[in-house]
């Protein structure tokens, strides 16, 4: 039987975090041998924000590596970058001419991103980034996205533009379906538990990076902001405990309860201490594993040379077909 699609990027805008990690990466190796899978490196949607080109060029590669450490297997992913296939982004220009600036315009990553230098002076790149999305996962026809939770306006935008699409030219898009992780979805900035950790966060306190040193991990989990009561329990009222207890339970499977029973009577100090040793056991592997491959840079730029060849192959006739539908071919 022919296995479902699925389809889930990365942008390499920075550092990817423990966020990265467990909102995404690390479902996408649990899942990957059920589905036939297209793991992208997005870099397109990382320059709708200001990068230094030298900086994103070695950050493509990193963000390769962590793809290959976590456990990715190009035996069972195509792992490639958006910018190598221009697929992406002309089937982007045909949704562009189906999506509404209405629609746009109530994404809040666009109104929360473009807060920064205020909207009128954010790039139009910024503004479009979730049709261009659309346009990664459509092009592959994918059944599935696994994301965050903060991917969810997004697919959902996606999945009305599929069905608009299908609507008015004849069935052509598979409409997919986010797939968002029961816990991990939404890990919280360490020094402010009350916005999502960012891995272009420019406040390194801000976040675990993946490849931070075990030390730092250790200290930066120690010093993460706490809220006031002792108590170790998921109170919605301290959004700091509830988000180490968050990455916890996703961390290493244990579920929330039974890691407050285990930590009753005890201190918030010592749930830090635990939870960094957890996350070091976690990361560690990976991290050593990445740093080997990035010894080696031109056989990471064989392997997703070799993904957008493949990739090619599945995106080319799915563009031509919405574009023959539209009468532009
Ligand atoms: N804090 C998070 N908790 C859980 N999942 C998260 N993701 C991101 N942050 C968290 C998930 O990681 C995937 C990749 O995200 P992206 O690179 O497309 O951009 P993003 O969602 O905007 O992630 P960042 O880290 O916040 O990047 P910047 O700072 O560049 O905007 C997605 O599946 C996302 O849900």
């Amino acid at each position: 039987m022919q296995k479902q699609r699925v389809f889930s990027g990365i942008q390499p805008s920075g550092n990817l975090t423990v966020g990265n990690y467990l909102g995404a990466l690390k479902n996408w190796v649990a899942i990957q041998k059920e589905y036939e899978n297209y793991f992208c490196i997005v870099d397109l949607h990382a320059i709708t924000v200001p990068q230094d080109p030298k900086v994103l060029r070695q950050k493509i590669r990193e963000v390769a590596a962590i793809y290959l450490a976590v456990g990715l297997d190009p035996e069972h992913c195509v792992i490639f970058r958006q910018s190598k296939v221009a697929e992406h982004t002309e089937l982007a220009w045909l949704l562009n001419c189906v999506a509404r600036f209405g629609e746009l315009s109530r994404m809040t990553q666009f109104k929360d991103k473009s807060q920064k230098g205020g909207a009128d002076s954010a790039s139009a790149g910024l503004f479009d980034y979730p049709v261009l999305m659309a346009a990664d996962v459509l092009l592959y026809n994918a059944h599935l996205v696994p994301v965050g939770d903060d991917q969810r306006q997004h697919l959902e935008l996606m999945r009305t533009l599929a069905r608009r699409f299908n609507h008015t030219f004849g069935d052509t898009f598979v409409v997919p379906e986010a797939m968002i992780p029961p816990t991990g979805a939404r890990i919280m900035g360490l020094d402010d538990p009350t916005v999502k950790m960012s891995k272009s966060s420019p406040v390194p306190a801000h976040y675990v990076a993946i490849l931070d040193e075990p030390d730092a991990v250790r200290k930066k989990i120690r010093r993460a902001k706490t809220d006031s009561g002792s108590e170790i329990k998921a109170d919605p009222e301290r959004p700091a405990i509830r988000n180490l207890l968050d990455m916890y339970s996703a961390m290493n499977g244990k579920s929330i309860p039974e890691i407050e029973a285990e930590y009753e009577g005890k201190g918030y100090g010592d749930l830090k201490k635990d939870l960094g040793e957890v996350i070091v056991e976690g990361l560690a592997p990976i991290r050593e594993h990445a740093l080997e491959l990035l010894d080696d840079p031109a056989e990471l730029d064989r392997i997703l040379d070799s993904g957008a060849e493949r990739a090619r192959k599945v995106a080319s006739p799915v563009l031509r077909d919405a574009k023959t539908r539209m009468g532009v071919e």
